[in-house]
Order: structure tokens, then C-alpha cells, then sequence
């Protein structure tokens, strides 16, 4: 059976390309919301909703585990699916912050993400719960998600942008820092060059790919691969179908079929 794995839109294709790289025993089963999109600013009740829309849809496609891809509705609705639906589910957080605390030698990491993420307090809660000595400093940068999907990845204005936002992070000297949104991984090397090498890098999408490996190791879930000529990943969208897959194919190694 198929990996599900869900986002408000394009971005959690980061974290189905680290399952791909990492896991290529699995198929994936990607839900894009498209049409919702963007879930950063929306209220955690509407993103609970949503999400149980989703894994419903995700249930049907028979898959054996389910991936929120999205930070947003990892911060938001993680917990309440959890005890909802009788299917293992995780999120792109706990994977991050885990890493983080187990990186950081200064006890300051940063979290960067959505309104919602950043607002929602929720690496702030796990680190301390699992250092008690770190002190987690939010910023959210909002503006980097159009940029991302505008293709910007390279480019000066980007640069400006991200240099404001990486500021007040630079000045609270994080030694570690969490891309905590879906998109900030394709602009890791505009965030290498305003942080400095000093700074280490929490990418949560690679991380989550990783504990989703153990959990099915653990559960005894683990994929068998595909059948010749089966293609592993199918990929479906509430919206506008054409734009997900100029995107998709701009960032993952070969061309999606919808
Ligand atoms: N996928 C969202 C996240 O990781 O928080 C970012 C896009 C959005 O919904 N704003």
C-alpha cells in the first residue's frame, strides 16, 4: 500500500521527494489543496477541517500511513487527526525539532514558518519539552512562499527579502536554525549565505522522510517496491492541475502524470 501524503498545495512536494530519495521502496499517494491554499493564514479550526477532509479522501486511495506534509497543518490539526483516525499519521514538527535540540550547542534555535506555524508556538513546546534549557526564537517570513513559487529561488530580491526577515534571528546568534514551512528548503542556500556556515540547518522535510522510515520499520509497513512498468507516485489536486505540474516538474527528478 501507498504512502498518503498531504499539503495546502506544492510545497509539501519537498517532502515527497525526500521519501522518494530516501524511501524508493515506497509508493506515494500526494494530495495537493490547491484550491485552499494558503493554509498560513487561515484559523486552526478551518485547518483541522481541512485536513480531516483530506485523510478521509487519502483512506480511500488505501493508504497504509499518512505524512502532513504541511508545517501549518502539522501545528494545527496534528493531534486532533492523531486521535480521530485509526491509521498512523506524522508530522514534519516533532521530526525538526528533535533534530534541532540534538544539534544546537548554544541552546538558541530559530523557527521560521508561516503566521500560523510561528504563531502557533508549537516548536517552541517541544523543545522545551525536550530541553528545558533552550530558549526558541519565532519569525515568521511569509513572503517567501510566493517567492518560491514565483521561481525566485536565485535572485536579488529574494536575497533582500530573506536578509530582512534573517535579521532579528542573526542578532538572537541562533545556532540552529528550522525551515518550518515546505517552500524554505529550495531557498536553503540564500539562507546559508545570510546565516553563515555557523548555522546549522534543520531541514524538516528530509528529517520526517528519515522517522517515516523507522515508523515503518517498526509497524512492520515497510514497501515492498513496485511492480515493472508501475508507476510508484500518483498525485491529485483540488485545483488547477497544470500549475502543480509545471512546478512539480521543475523540482522533482522526472515527469508527473495526473
Ligand atoms: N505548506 C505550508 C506550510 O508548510 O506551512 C506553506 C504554504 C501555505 O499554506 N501558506
Amino acid at each position: 500500500a501507498p504512502i498518503g501524503v498531504f499539503d495546502s498545495g506544492v510545497g509539501g512536494l519537498t517532502v515527497a521527494r525526500e521519501i522518494m530519495r530516501n524511501l524508493p521502496s515506497e509508493k506515494i499517494v500526494y494530495f495537493g489543496d490547491t484550491a485552499r491554499v494558503p493554509y498560513g493564514s487561515k484559523s486552526k479550526e478551518t485547518i483541522i477541517r481541512y485536513s480531516r477532509q483530506i485523510i478521509r479522501f487519502l483512506q480511500q486511495q488505501q493508504v497504509k500511513a499518512i505524512v502532513v506534509a504541511c508545517n501549518t497543518a502539522s501545528a494545527f490539526a496534528l493531534d486532533a487527526v492523531r486521535d480521530e483516525f485509526d491509521i498512523p499519521i506524522i508530522g514534519v514538527i516533532e521530526p525538526g525539532a528533535k533534530v534541532a535540540a540534538a544539534q544546537t550547542r548554544n541552546k538558541r534555535v530559530g523557527i521560521i514558518g508561516t503566521v500560523g506555524t510561528v504563531g502557533s508556538g508549537i516548536h517552541a513546546e517541544y523543545l522545551k519539552h525536550l530541553d528545558p534549557e533552550i530558549t526558541v526564537f519565532g519569525k515568521a517570513c511569509p513572503l517567501f512562499v510566493p517567492l518560491v513559487e514565483e521561481g525566485w529561488l536565485h535572485d536579488p530580491v529574494t536575497d533582500e527579502v530573506a536578509a530582512r526577515y534573517l535579521k532579528e534571528l542573526q542578532d538572537k546568534q541562533v545556532d540552529t536554525l528550522i525551515l518550518g514551512c515546505t517552500h524554505y528548503p529550495l531557498l536553503r542556500s540564500t539562507i546559508r549565505k545570510i546565516m553563515g556556515d555557523g548555522v546549522c540547518l534543520v531541514n524538516p522535510a528530509y528529517e520526517t522522510a528519515l522517522e517515516l522510515g523507522r515508523l515503518l520499520e517498526e509497524k512492520g509497513l515497510a514497501g515492498e517496491g513496485t511492480e515493472k512498468n508501475e508507476f510508484p507516485y500518483r498525485f491529485y489536486v483540488s485545483d488547477l492541475a497544470d500549475e502543480f505540474k509545471a512546478f512539480a516538474n521543475s523540482i522533482l527528478p522526472y515527469d508527473v502524470e495526473m
